[in-house]
């Protein structure tokens, strides 16, 4: 029977994704690949691996092309994001037979799993790659920061043809499709307003414009428990995995996840041309991360549906923008192509500028930090903080206002979320 989120928070969501749990914990953790049996994917920290004759390898070369470590995080990423992926056989012996079968045939050796990069960043820029100048790159209007002024300022310095559209509505994105619209960058929830685009629907009239157009999803507020692009007809699923991924704030990370073995392989091979690859030891801690990605997103989904729910209640807020609340704009489309909500939140605060600067300088509990994701509750100030580099103008049109307040609810009992929340509002709006 298919099972929801365990809370009525969950109530009128699509139905959690089949032995996500399973997958999160075994795939890409055999103890079989080790000769050890190592029940945990040791870190594997060498640069180079020896080759049995000139070219005749066991499946690594060289730790930018391919590192153990790292195969274990790609391919746990492609299982839960419900990627077509190969098993991939790192296991010396049996490797050492596949290759003499198939050392004549190279093709039978390539093994289609996720692909983990340095940050986000690089993961938006290893795709960025694959288009060249005159190319057009469609990108949602509101999207991190970041990733605004890496398509802004720099592929669009180096002659891509960028331009900016209100993804949610689908007569727009016709509109602004053109000829050589080679990418369609779709990031739901947005960040930092949290409007939600329909990824089904963008991909349809994308791949009817052109089916060759790719359609990539910044899949990083929802990560992979609570929605899978891939199912909706995106071509490329991709992370901010310093994010819930990770889930620690430890570690900086990009990862993706794709169906097409013709995209897999030009974005592998970017991944080893470009050289923007994690560590070892970063592939690990975010492969452990994975292990207890569905227990975190379900706590941090009834976090931060309480302190929503507060929020929306309290006069001293201005409006609350929740996907998981009735009252956001598209509830409805959150519920159909959703297991549930993260614990994003953004409001904003009645007053001005001062009043959401006294709210973030009282907190206790959140730390006014920039990022997301991780168990520690986080809050920050788009305006003044991720999205500086995003123009004024645009800022406004965005609604990306002075009292706009970016929440991340942690992992701590909510009931304290809840009461740092209100000291801080009292703080703002002192009572006369
Ligand atoms: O920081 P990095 O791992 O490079 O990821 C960039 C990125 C990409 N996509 C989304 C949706 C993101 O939120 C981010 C990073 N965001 C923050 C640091 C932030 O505080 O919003």
């Amino acid at each position: 029977m298919a099972s929801h989120n365990g809370s009525s928070a969950s109530s009128g969501f699509q139905p959690v994704f089949k032995s996500f749990a399973t997958d999160a914990i075994h795939v890409g953790s055999e103890p079989e690949q080790w000769n050890s049996m190592a029940v945990v994917p040791p870190i594997s920290l060498s640069t180079t691996f020896k080759q049995h004759g000139p070219g005749q390898h066991a499946g690594f070369e060289y730790s930018r092309s391919g590192n153990p470590t790292r195969n274990c995080l790609e391919k746990a990423v492609a299982a839960l994001d419900g990627a077509q992926y190969c098993e991939c056989i790192t296991n010396t012996k049996l490797f050492n037979i596949i290759y003499k079968c198939y050392c004549h045939k190279p093709k039978a050796l390539i093994f289609l799993t996720g692909l983990a990069l340095a940050s986000g960043l690089a993961a938006t820029l290893t795709i960025t790659h694959l288009f060249k100048a005159g190319d057009g790159i469609l990108c949602m209007n509101d999207v991190y920061g970041g990733t605004n002024r890496y398509f802004r300022k720099i592929a669009a310095e180096v002659g891509l043809d960028v331009s900016f559209a209100d993804l949610t509505k689908l007569d727009e994105l016709k509109t602004a499709l053109k000829p050589n619209t080679k990418m369609v960058w779709i990031e739901t929830p947005t960040n930092p307003t949290m409007k939600v685009v329909d990824i089904q629907g963008c991909s349809d009239v994308v791949h009817e414009h052109n089916k060759d157009t790719i359609v990539v999803v910044d899949n990083t507020f929802m990560s992979a428990y609570f929605q899978r692009p891939l199912a909706l007809g995106a071509d490329v699923c991709m992370y901010s995995a310093t994010k819930y991924m990770n889930g620690h704030s430890d570690v900086v990370m990009g990862l993706m996840s794709l169906n097409r073995e013709d995209l897999y392989e030009r974005l592998k091979f970017l991944q080893n041309a470009l050289g923007a690859v994690p560590s070892p030891f970063d592939c690990y801690l975010c492969n452990r991360g994975l292990k207890t990605l569905h227990l975190r997103m379900k706590q941090h989904f009834k976090n931060g549906l309480a302190a929503a729910q507060f929020l929306e209640a309290d006069p001293r807020v201005e409006r609350v923008i929740f996907p998981g609340l009735p009252s956001h704009p598209q509830h409805e489309l959150t519920k159909r192509q959703c297991t549930g909500c993260p614990g994003m939140i953004t409001f904003y605060i009645k007053g001005k500028l001062e009043h959401a600067s006294t709210f973030l300088s009282n907190l206790k509990l959140f730390a006014l930090a920039e990022s997301l994701g991780g168990y520690e509750s986080l809050a920050e100030h788009p305006a003044i903080m991720t999205h500086a580099s995003v123009p004024e103008n645009e800022r406004k049109k965005l609604g990306i206002s002075d009292t706009l307040i970016r929440l991340s609810v942690g992992l701590e009992d909510v009931e304290d979320i809840i009461a740092d929340i209100d000291q801080a509002l009292g703080a703002a709006h002192p009572k006369k």
